[in-house]
């Protein structure tokens, strides 16, 4: 992984450029010759059961203190925050998910690679660790994890097979007994979790300026998602020229949480700004009336209905998109093909 070797010309490249071949090394290293500095840049996702803490922890690593009556977090709640290590600015984008049930499947379309980890766990029931660890090394890779006991004040006793998870999940890096409530254990695992981030794969990477020109363009845009030439016109624009650079960056993005970006065929033409663009759109489909009576067979005529706009603020999915948000739904297995304009969710039968 990427050591605090910031500043040696000799770091290797990121396992992505290595796979690409000789000609993307080649390009990543000349993107480099101009001006360049490190990222210092990295997300963070808070997953668990609802109402397991997630959300005051959260607010409790912010400095934003404690409510007894916290909402519960709908789809996904993103917060930018920062800090400094010595003369470093670390930008950290927290991913705040919501933890009802209905909520895991989307959740799974965010969980990206060099990212970090904090399993919150409710104290006071016999949590589903073991759930949240596989499904966290099956789509975030390597990425650190940090097991926060949350509650501790109402059930102090609680314990889990510490030894057992560590050695089945390395990626674990401690178990941290807190209470939000009352403020207890928070400092102490802030101070981890922020060791932790500087360690994070890739976070002091160096970028070449023109890199961050077009991660500043795209953080700037308000639109929902754009196409692939969009972002190839955003790039060119801003000099990272070469086809294998691009591709690079766009998985560095889709890992910081700046766009979400998946790389199979079906998928490779929309690049997504807004999260909730694809999550909304998904429960649209899912908490539909029309494709419940129809027992999931969904026929794509049915869509204009079910993602019209039906109140101000919903978003709006065009025509254009709708095998996007299919495919989406395919790749995580929420629903499957039965012919070329029909799919089955199987959750609905
Ligand atoms: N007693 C006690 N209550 C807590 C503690 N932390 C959070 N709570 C309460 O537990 C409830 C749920 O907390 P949230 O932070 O909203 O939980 P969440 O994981 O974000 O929940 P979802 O967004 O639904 O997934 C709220 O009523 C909080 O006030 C704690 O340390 N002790
Ligand atoms: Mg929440």
């Amino acid at each position: 992984g990427a050591m605090g070797g910031s500043g040696n010309p000799l770091e290797k490249p990121p396992i992505e450029i290595v796979k690409q071949g000789r000609e993307a090394v080649i390009n990543y290293f000349k993107s480099l010759e101009g001006e360049k500095k490190p990222l210092n840049e990295v997300k963070v996702l808070l997953v668990g059961d609802g109402e397991a803490g997630k959300t005051s922890l959260l607010k409790r690593l912010l400095g934003e203190g404690f409510d007894g009556n916290e909402h519960q977090t709908q789809g996904i709640n993103i917060k930018k925050w920062g800090f400094k290590d010595k003369d470093k600015e670390i930008k950290v984008n927290f991913w705040d998910f919501g933890g009802q049930e209905i909520m895991h499947a989307t959740h799974q379309f965010f969980l990206s690679k060099r990212s970090l980890y904090i399993l919150v766990l409710d104290s006071r029931r016999d949590e589903k660790a073991e759930y949240w660890l596989k499904h966290i090394r099956s789509f975030g890779g390597d990425s650190p994890v940090l097991v926060a006991l949350n509650k501790i004040d109402e059930n102090p006793s609680f314990e889990l097979n510490r030894k057992f998870l560590q050695e089945k999940y390395p990626s674990i890096k401690g178990f941290f007994r807190i209470s939000c409530k009352e403020d207890r254990g928070i400092e102490g695992f802030s101070q981890k979790l922020k060791k932790e981030l500087l360690k994070v794969e890739h976070m002091q990477i160096e970028w070449a300026k023109s890199w961050f020109e077009v991660k500043t363009k795209l953080e700037k845009m308000s639109c929902n998602f754009i196409t692939y030439e969009e972002y190839r016109n955003i790039c060119l624009e801003e000099n990272v020229g070469d086809k294998s650079s691009q591709n690079t960056l766009v998985d560095f993005l889709n890992d910081l949480g700046v766009i979400v970006h998946f790389k199979d065929i079906s998928l490779l033409d929309t690049h997504v700004l807004e999260p909730k663009w694809i999550t909304e759109g998904v429960y649209k489909i899912i908490n539909s009336e029309i494709l419940a009576k129809k027992k999931g067979v969904l026929r794509f005529s049915m869509l204009d209905e079910i993602l019209e706009q039906k109140k101000e603020g919903d978003y709006y999915y065009p025509p254009e998109r709708y095998g996007y948000i299919i495919n989406l739904m395919k790749k995580f297995e929420l629903c499957y093909s039965i012919d070329e304009e029909t799919v089955l969710l199987p959750d609905l039968l």
